[in-house]
């Protein structure tokens, strides 16, 4: 089944490349993935186009007015009524793996695009059905946000990664960090590809890939490994990793 996004911004040119390039343009090709963008300042019914206003009370910045919003998102719905209307904001729910897989299931989503100072209230309590927060950081609009959720739950969608990976099986999916990966030439300026991955012994391998995969998790994300299945094999290679550790051994480059 076709998903569709409908965005709805001040700049709708913000969406032309970096989602008709690689793996989302092919999705938009194969007919998996519909994208449109709803230019807000279309709605506005005042002569000079006016989306935004001072806000009431006085400060600093301009709010976006509800009625240019609330009439774009009517001519959105108005296709869907069963369509959900998200917003993107820092105050929203954070967004991770387990929200980008649960919003993959809808047909068709409303992605709201807020800028300057935000939205008036208005518009939150009549028609956004959930807020979404990308990360703790403040960005200049909803548009980069937007595309980041689209990229993220446009993964999940059957057909869109190729027939041979899914979403499912990325790392993250068993909550843990990726393996360290490696492809040709085996030494680099005197910097070598670890010898049990030229070595053909596939148990081996697989051994080497889940125990680096525990030590970059253990290292940089240990709040991942409460939430993981860890087999006993597992427990035994952190075991090893730990006390790897403290004798001194590969942690990781500061950051300071
Ligand atoms: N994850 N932004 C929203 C407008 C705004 C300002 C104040 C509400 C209150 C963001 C994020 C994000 C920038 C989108 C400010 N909205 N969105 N915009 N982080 O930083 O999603």
């Amino acid at each position: 089944m076709k998903m569709r996004f409908d965005i709805l911004t001040l700049f709708p040119g913000m969406f032309s490349s970096p989602l008709q390039e690689s793996i989302l343009g092919k999705a938009i090709e194969k007919g998996l993935l519909q994208i449109r963008t709803i230019n807000i300042r279309d709605y506005s019914q005042d002569k000079h186009q006016v989306v935004d206003d001072t806000p009431y009370g006085g400060g600093q910045g301009m709010v976006m007015k509800v009625e240019p919003i609330a009439r774009a998102i009517e001519s959105a719905k108005s296709q869907n009524p069963s369509a959900r209307i998200i917003y993107l904001t820092p105050q929203g729910k954070p967004l991770n793996q387990d929200l980008a897989r649960r919003l993959s299931t809808q047909l068709h989503l409303i992605l709201l695009c807020g800028r300057y100072e935000g939205v008036d209230e208005r518009v939150r309590e009549l028609f956004i059905d959930e807020e979404i927060s990308i990360g703790d950081y403040v960005l200049t609009g909803g548009e980069l946000a937007a595309m980041v959720l689209i990229d993220a739950v446009s993964r999940f969608i059957p057909g869109v990664l190729g027939s041979d990976r899914s979403a499912e099986e990325d790392s993250f999916f068993n909550s843990l960090l990726e393996y360290p990966q490696y492809t040709r030439p085996s030494d680099f300026r005197g910097s070598c590809v670890p010898e049990v991955l030229l070595s053909g012994n596939h148990s081996a391998i697989s051994e080497w890939r889940r125990k680096e995969a525990l030590r970059r998790t253990s290292l940089r994300r240990p709040d991942l490994l409460t939430k993981a299945n860890l087999s006993e094999e597992d427990r035994k290679l952190l075991k090893e990793i730990q006390h790897g550790n403290s004798i001194g051994h590969r942690g990781l480059p500061n950051t300071d």
